[in-house]
């Protein structure tokens, strides 16, 4: 394309915003035409780039029968027909989808309706979430605590450590004839949980778990990936790297002596918002729980066995996991119902769980898994539930996931039946669903919800290679990067219209303008909707309701376990992608 056909771009792109101040406009440098966007509040589409083969929807609010996609040059490259409205009551309004999957030329196009440019750059590309995919992975080293990130690894974004842990408390609810209270114990390392400076058990479990099962299902793809982090010189793959760094953690956490897990690390209250280097409050480790526990079990035993596989892993470590794991088991069958109490002067995360028929599921499922013993199949069998949108408490399918990728499957034949049949059901959600995804309730995290949707049905297509599963995550994929009702592409320093401040200590607190790149915002729901105080409204609609403000730690804060499954969405789409290459 020659020089002429940018000019024109420009031209009419600078025309448009004159005449119609569109409202979601920017325009980076007008002098350089490659950094124009255009995002129009009539147009919702994934803001980063499409696969020359996936499928391509948008979102439009036009009453317009067609639309266009043009080259840069102006040249009309497909037009399509729009689809009748649909109405979507968690977002309060109607849309109508436009389909353009056909076009398959690389390129980066704009979108027109009625001789007006909605959208640009729309880019086909090769590899369009190679970045992501490996900004998504990054996010986890620059939430890691303990250590300094430097300007090596972390370019704009590098800080002094914080939070050595060297000497962390015994809080009363944690305190034994072993361990009194007062007393300390050393728990370094492991990843931040989220915006704040804490270190929870429960959490760390899934998010830990989901990066290992990330790198099972992915490994030839694994082995060459890189994401620039101290380790990456070293024989392991860096996602094996960077999940260590919170394994070793989680099993600092474990009280050797009786074999129970602490529910969490932190300061009695949350810290202010400044950087680790400056939050000084002491550190505690707050009781032990039933929960805790078989949330380690899982993970420990699920990790012993990846690592076992992985030749260049350290085979004594992975005994050790699962040894951790084994003396957890006595704990938690000694301790059934030890559930976390917060207590009264403790006010950061709780990460309460009451009902924990699904960690026993899981916990013995991955200790049957790697130990053989029948004991575990009779606990598996007992507590086996149908599977679900996998969250921090509700990590049953987590279990069925790894039995059915693993050697035990034919064991286990009903559940391959049910975990497709519910992946089904969320496919038949999306179908009918106005926005084309397969949410229908927005909970704290409801981006994580999409991610774990599109984790199952990633999981579905590579146990049928049926592309219906694999459309279907890429629709989830195009909602969490701007095909949803917010109109944000909810990943930091991604998209055209992205998240700057975000409900993150270091984000918040540096000097860098940007926030850490490579973080899913939690996004939308309706829980806490004066977390920004009486001058903020946000939608009372539940899809619409976020705002992009540092205090919505409802909406706009960050955590492990949301960055985790986007982690395995975009490495595992990327991978697909390279073997389309091939
Ligand atoms: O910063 C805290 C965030 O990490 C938690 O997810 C959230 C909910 O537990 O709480 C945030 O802390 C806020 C507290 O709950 C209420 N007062 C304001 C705090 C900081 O914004
Ligand atoms: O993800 C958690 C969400 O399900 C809860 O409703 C919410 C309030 O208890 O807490 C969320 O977890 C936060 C944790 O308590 C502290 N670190 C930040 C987590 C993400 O907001």
């Amino acid at each position: 394309m020659g020089i002429s056909g940018f000019m024109w771009l420009r031209d009419v792109v600078i025309g448009i915003l004159l005449l119609n101040g569109l409202s979601h406009c920017q325009v980076a440098n007008t002098s350089d035409v490659s950094s124009l966007q255009v995002l129009s509040n009539k147009v919702l589409c994934n803001q980063v780039a499409y696969s020359p083969t996936s499928e391509k929807m948008v979102l439009l609010n036009t009453d317009a029968s067609d639309f266009q996609i043009k080259d840069q040059g102006g040249k009309i490259v497909f037009t399509g027909p729009i689809e009748p409205w649909m109405k979507w009551d968690l977002a309060g309004d109607s849309v109508r989808k436009a389909n353009f999957s056909k076009l398959v030329a690389i390129g980066q196009y704009g979108l027109w309706v009625n001789d007006t440019l909605l959208a640009y750059p729309i880019v086909i590309t090769k590899r369009p979430y190679e970045t992501l995919a490996r900004a998504s992975l990054k996010a986890f080293y620059f939430n890691r605590s303990g250590i300094d990130i430097d300007s090596t690894h972390g370019g704009r974004w590098a800080r002094a450590a914080g939070h050595t842990d060297t000497v962390v408390y015994i809080h009363y609810s944690a305190a034994d004839k072993n361990r009194l209270e007062g007393s300390s114990i050393s728990s370094p390392g492991g990843w931040y949980d989220a915006g704040d400076y804490g270190k929870y058990t429960v959490n760390s479990g899934i998010s830990t778990y989901t990066l290992l099962l990330s790198y099972e299902l992915n490994k030839d793809y694994h082995q060459n990936f890189h994401m620039d982090i101290p380790e990456s010189n070293n024989e392991l793959p860096d996602i094996l790297d960077e999940t260590l760094y919170n394994l070793n953690w989680m099993k600092t956490m474990q009280d050797p002596n009786d074999g129970g897990v602490y529910h969490k690390l932190t300061s009695l209250d949350f810290d202010g918002m400044v950087m680790p280097k400056k939050a000084l409050a002491k550190r505690l480790v707050v009781q032990k729980s039933t929960a805790a526990t078989l949330n380690f079990i899982a993970t420990m035993a699920y990790a012993s066995q990846v690592l076992k596989n992985c030749s260049a892993a350290n085979s004594e470590l992975a005994k050790a996991y699962l040894s951790s794991a084994l003396t957890a088991w006595k704990w938690a069958k000694a301790n059934p119902n030890t559930y976390y109490i917060q207590p009264s002067d403790v006010t950061t995360g709780a990460y309460i769980d009451t009902c924990l028929v699904d960690e026993w599921f899981w916990a013995a499922a991955e200790l049957y898994k790697v130990t053989g013993d029948k004991l575990f199949k009779d606990d598996m069998l007992m507590n086996y539930t149908k599977p679900t949108t996998p969250k921090w408490d509700l990590v049953g399918t987590l279990g069925i996931v790894s039995i059915l990728t693993s050697q035990k499957t034919v064991e286990f034949a009903s559940y391959k039946n049910d975990f497709l049949t519910y992946v089904n059901e969320l496919l038949n959600i999306e179908q009918s669903s106005a926005y084309g995804v397969s949410l229908n309730q927005f909970a704290w995290g409801s981006n994580s919800d999409v991610a774990n949707q599109g984790m199952l049905k990633l999981v579905a297509y590579q146990l049928t290679k049926d592309d219906k599963y694999k459309s279907s995550a890429q629709n989830d994929l195009d909602y969490l990067l701007g095909r949803n009702a917010t109109g944000y592409c909810f990943v930091t320093g991604f998209g055209i219209k992205s998240p700057l401040f975000i409900h993150h200590r270091p984000s918040a607190a540096d000097d860098v303008e940007a926030p850490v790149p490579g973080f899913l915002v939690g996004g939308p729901n309706t829980i806490a909707l004066n977390d920004c105080g009486p001058t903020v409204i946000r939608s009372s609609f539940s899809a619409k309701s976020y705002v992009d403000h540092q205090d919505s730690y409802s909406t706009n804060e960050v955590a492990i376990n949301w960055n985790a499954p986007l982690v395995f969405i975009t490495t595992l789409i990327d991978a697909y992608d390279i073997k389309h290459l091939n």
